[in-house]
């Protein structure tokens, strides 16, 4: 057995590069010019080829290592006699200056840059589909993601401006290409949601330029996920929103008055926390609400657990964090909870597992404004309620008009799972609870 030593070769003008990917591991048989890692510098990012083919017998290198021109990246195992030998690729990979100065080429793969500075307009000749699939060139070329990832998305015909990336700057990993194919499989089987497939005219590119100046911003990462989850449930699901108003001067009354009791120990009771507990009692009440599709979407499941999503704006976009066991916490702690989930969303430390396993999600514009509007389903929920703002109204109350404080309420429900009447009789149970609270006592 002959054993080399694989070098970084000469990387143009750059000293030293990060290593932001590891493409082989130990063990591993690879051909000549099968990529080895990916290094980054700050102007773009390229692959490290093998000038051979063999078995890694020894990685030299880590993540977040910095290489230069000659460093060790790896000892080669290959089927000749023993002896070590120094190599680099015979073909070196293109300067990074070189990567970042290349132009889009449908033909010719480009390197891995990070996605161009927003351009004012884009050219018309550039913004054409490819003629062999639905990819759009534009978006495919500026994607962040390696040569061999660009390679692998075309064979399988991914577009991906499309693919999320879930790597560091958000760069796109193999993973995040298999999830995508992935989910278009599961959307396709489970009706084909893209224009197309609905038998509707796909949406034209259009240069919007032409008719003054625009500006290209790219979608954070939380707005192309929630976008793609939003998308699927809105076309997925038939929803159906009914619409109600609960008379809430009574409790806001109480709120205003246990707000002054307890402001000495910094404590500020929201409406929102009113709501959820009445949201707990209704889904006691009517548990259908308190439940999932299965896949086979032949049964349902019955959730024992009451875990509250609330939708919480952040300058990146929506995030829904999960309140867990509602019923079993008072109003006090669900107000603190959600004033400290807001503050995390804020911050971006919300970790994944704080957005999971919701059974019902309540998505609260009152603070902001508007009279009512339709939520969409957070699935695999079957319910949501939207609250928008309460404002006095007069109500007639047999021999008067009194001024009353009206909450709107807008409650989407899942219609496969969920009757008409069973979301009315939800929405005025909830009607009934907040313009009474002692109701909560009775669940
Ligand atoms: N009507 C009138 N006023 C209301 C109200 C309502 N329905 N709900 C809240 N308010 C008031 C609060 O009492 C508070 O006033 P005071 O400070 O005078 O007491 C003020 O509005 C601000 O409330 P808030 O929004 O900070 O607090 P909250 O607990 O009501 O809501 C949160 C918290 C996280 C839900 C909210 O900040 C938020 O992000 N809302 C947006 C959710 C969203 O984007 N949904 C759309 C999703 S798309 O389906």
């Amino acid at each position: 057995m002959k054993t080399k030593e694989i070098v970084v070769p000469d990387i143009g003008d750059f000293d030293k590069v990060e290593i932001i990917e590891l493409l082989v591991a130990e063990g591993d048989t690879i051909a000549a010019e099968d990529s080895l890692i990916t290094v980054e510098s700050d102007k773009a990012s390229m692959e490290i080829p093998s000038s051979d083919g063999g078995v890694v017998k020894e990685l030299k290198v880590k993540l977040g290592d910095y290489v230069q021109e000659g460093s060790v990246i790896l000892v080669l195992e290959t089927s000749q006699s023993a002896e070590v030998e120094i190599s680099t690729p015979e073909v070196a990979p293109k300067s990074a200056q070189e990567a970042s100065n290349t132009t889009a080429d449908t033909e010719q793969e480009s390197p891995a840059e990070k996605p161009a500075a927003p351009k004012a307009s884009l050219p018309q000749a550039t913004q054409k589909t490819s003629p062999t699939a639905h990819i759009d060139e534009v978006s495919f070329t500026q994607a962040y993601a390696s040569p061999s990832l660009r390679r692998f998305a075309r064979e399988l015909g991914v577009d991906l401006g499309k693919v999320n990336g879930t790597g560091r700057k958000n760069r796109i990993l193999k993973q995040d290409i298999k999830d995508f194919v992935k989910q278009n499989l599961q959307s396709n089987t489970e009706g084909n949601t893209s224009g197309t497939a609905l038998g509707v005219a796909p949406m034209p590119e259009i240069d919007f330029s032409q008719w003054g100046s625009v500006e290209n911003v790219a979608l954070s990462k939380i707005n192309k996920l929630t976008g793609e989850f939003l998308h699927r449930n809105w076309v997925t699901i038939p929803h159906v929103t009914q619409y109600d108003e609960a008379d809430i001067s009574d409790m806001e009354a109480f709120r205003k008055e246990m707000g002054q009791e307890l402001a000495d120990q910094g404590i500020k009771i929201t409406p929102l926390a009113f709501i959820m507990k009445a949201v707990v009692a209704a889904l006691k009440t009517y548990p259908r609400f308190n439940s999932s599709l299965d896949v086979s979407k032949q049964n349902l499941i019955q959730k024992h657990y009451y875990h509250i999503g609330v939708a919480v704006d952040t300058p990146d976009g929506l995030v829904v964090p999960v309140i867990r066991d509602a019923d079993q916490k008072s109003l006090v702690d669900i107000s603190q909870e959600i004033r400290e989930l807001a503050v995390k969303a804020r911050n971006k430390k919300l970790k994944p597992a704080d957005m999971q396993g919701g059974c019902f999600s309540i998505s609260s514009l009152g603070g902001i404004g508007g009279t009512s509007f339709t939520p969409i389903i957070n699935a695999p929920e079957v319910a949501i309620l939207g609250v928008s703002r309460s404002k006095m109204q007069p109500h007639w109350n047999g021999s008067e008009f009194e001024p009353r404080l009206m909450l709107p309420l807008s409650l989407s429900y899942d219609h496969r799972v969920i009757d008409g009447a069973d979301g009315a009789r939800f929405t005025s149970f909830l009607s009934k609870t907040l313009s009474d609270i002692r109701r909560l006592l009775l669940t």
